[in-house]
């Protein structure tokens, strides 16, 4: 087999890599170690920053997600004394998308499957070869038999856990991370949202944060410890935690219900530079994992495809490597920029076991400074809806 790009991984980046070069008239093979079914059941990100949103409909997958998605002018930021709005729309003239990552994902290889494009589900082993070549080739195992795929340039668009990062030789790559003490438990449940808009809660017992995919389904979160598993949160003992972490009018109002996925997510910032290593380029997750509290790692996964885009279309077209050759420089410059915010968020906003009396006051004295300086919430909300490309 033989292919222009080939893209390793078909979650959001993968899909969303291909959609665009295809449609630029660039061939692509995506090679993805799960089936349709499992990627598309995997709940994950809620929120799209309007890049995302423009990025989408240039992609001509903007159809459905502009019917049912749910623009947001704004959300709260609360702790048990004080409710803050974050205005995006008056702060920055911008809004951002309520919509799930399982329907963008949907809507992608809805979309490849109306270009006709080639992706092989539930491939293995897959390797990378010949990187500093002028053409490359990835093997994998397929249908029980050993696969060649020979290319130009490879994607890596696959994952935190994926082989492309670890291709590079590790005296060449250099990473950065911060794990944090403690994960999210979320559920799903068919239920009417607690707010129209998403609030953020800053509480003594640990953050807990109301979102939500529809008018009817709401996506609900509450800080646990590492230690905590799955089966220790019923229902009863998810809503009433949840309950109490919410401020006091927002908890009067909350419709409870069966949950319909209950899981839990570590928290981790992470990068690896840096995202070239001769013709393979790290896109997404692969790269860089952020805590989910600022709501970026999907909206980081798409300005990455943006750019590498951009850049192989020209380098395919013969209209010069510069493109390629600044990737790794210009996708960083946005990473590092969506790593400090949704550090901060996370710092602002979660208890962190054994802290002293000095970090709660630190959040306090964040959130009233919030309440009092547009500044302070414009310099929020202009990082929330998303920095330019
Ligand atoms: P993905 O979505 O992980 O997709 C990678 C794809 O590559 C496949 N794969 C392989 N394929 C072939 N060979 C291999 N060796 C492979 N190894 C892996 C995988 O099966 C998969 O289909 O990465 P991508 O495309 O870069 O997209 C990134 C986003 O998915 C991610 O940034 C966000 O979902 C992060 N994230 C969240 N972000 C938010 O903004 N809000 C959230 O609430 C939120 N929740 C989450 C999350 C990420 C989670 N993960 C990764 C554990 C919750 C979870 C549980
Ligand atoms: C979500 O709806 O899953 C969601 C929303 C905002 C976040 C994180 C997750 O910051």
């Amino acid at each position: 087999m033989s292919t222009q790009v080939a893209i390793i991984g078909g979650g959001p980046s993968g899909l969303l890599l291909s959609q665009l070069l295809n449609r630029a008239g660039i061939e692509t093979v995506v090679l993805e170690r799960a089936t349709r079914a499992h990627v598309l059941g995997r709940i994950r990100a809620g929120i799209l920053e309007w890049g995302t949103v423009e990025l989408l409909r240039e992609a001509g997958v903007g159809a459905r997600m502009d019917a049912r998605g749910i623009s947001h002018d704004g959300c709260y930021l609360t702790d048990e004394d004080l409710m803050v709005h974050i205005d995006f729309r008056a702060l920055t003239g911008r809004s951002v998308m309520v919509y799930g990552q399982t329907e963008v994902t949907a809507d992608l290889y809805s979309a490849q499957d109306a270009l006709g494009t080639t992706i092989l589900h539930e491939v293995s082993e897959v390797e990378i070869h010949d990187l500093d070549s002028t053409r490359s080739h990835v093997t994998f195992t397929h249908d029980g038999q050993r696969k060649r795929l020979s290319c130009l340039y490879v994607a890596g668009c696959d994952g935190f856990h994926g082989v492309s990062r670890k291709t590079i030789p590790e005296d060449r790559r250099r990473a950065f991370e911060r794990v944090y003490p403690f994960g999210w438990l979320g559920i799903l449940s068919e239920t009417p949202p607690v707010h129209d808009e998403l609030i953020y809660s800053n509480s003594p017992r640990g953050f807990a944060l109301a979102s939500m995919r529809s008018e009817m389904l709401v996506r609900y979160y509450v800080q646990v410890p590492l230690s905590d598993r799955v089966e220790d949160w019923s229902d009863d003992r998810f809503w009433d935690e949840f309950s109490a972490r919410l401020p006091s009018d927002a908890a009067a109002r909350l419709v409870t219900g069966p949950s319909i996925e209950k899981s839990i997510a570590p928290l981790r910032s992470f990068v690896s530079e840096p995202l070239r290593w001769g013709n393979l380029f790290l896109v997404g997750d692969s790269a860089h994992i952020v805590p989910p509290t600022g709501a970026k790692g999907l909206n980081l996964a798409a300005s990455d495809v943006y750019y590498l885009h951009d850049a192989l279309i020209r380098a395919i077209r013969g209209q010069g490597t510069t493109g390629i050759d600044g990737y790794s420089e210009r996708a960083l410059a946005r990473i590092w920029k969506a790593m400090r915010f949704s550090w901060q968020m996370t710092t602002m906003l979660h208890r962190f076991d054994g802290e002293d009396a000095f970090a709660a006051q630190m959040r306090k004295a964040t959130l009233d400074h919030l309440a009092q300086s547009e500044t302070a919430r414009r310099e929020l909300a202009e990082n929330y809806i998303g920095l330019p490309y």
